[in-house]
């Protein structure tokens, strides 16, 4: 509410004084620049990184982990043997660490992946 308008020429019958800025049902009305954030961050936030992790089970095809972590890591041969032998022998190893809504995307690619060929293999998402 701008308070200079004289009281004539407002719409509304009560007094309203300069840092009014709620109605009468105590929300803010709007035109004053109440909760605007108007200072910069010294230091933006990056975007936070998840670790994409392959999970060892006795069942999916070494051949089927080598060809995924290609697939969807471009992972050339040699990078795809090691990583799925580290994860065979580990029981667990890391894919990959991407921004979360890739990293959520690659989860799901191998996921329905597996499950199209009828593989148990699992892969998921860890903040790193
Ligand atoms: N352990 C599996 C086998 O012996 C191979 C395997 C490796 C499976 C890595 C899953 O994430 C995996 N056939």
């Amino acid at each position: 509410m701008i308070s200079s308008i004289a009281d004539s020429e407002r719409s509304c019958p009560w007094p309203v004084y300069a840092g009014d800025d709620h109605d009468s049902d105590g929300s803010p009305d709007g035109d004053e620049q109440v909760g605007i954030a108007t200072k910069t961050r010294a230091k933006p936030k990056k975007p936070s990184q998840f670790k994409v992790l392959m999970l060892n089970d006795d069942y999916t095809p070494m051949e089927f982990v080598v060809l995924v972590l290609k697939r969807f890591f471009q992972m050339d041969l040699e990078q795809a043997t090691r990583v799925m032998l580290h994860v065979h022998q580990k029981g667990v190893g890391v894919c990959g660490i991407f921004p979360y809504e890739i990293a959520e995307t690659k989860v799901n690619q191998v996921m329905d992946f597996a499950r199209q060929n009828q593989h148990p293999l699992q892969c998921t998402l860890e903040k790193a």
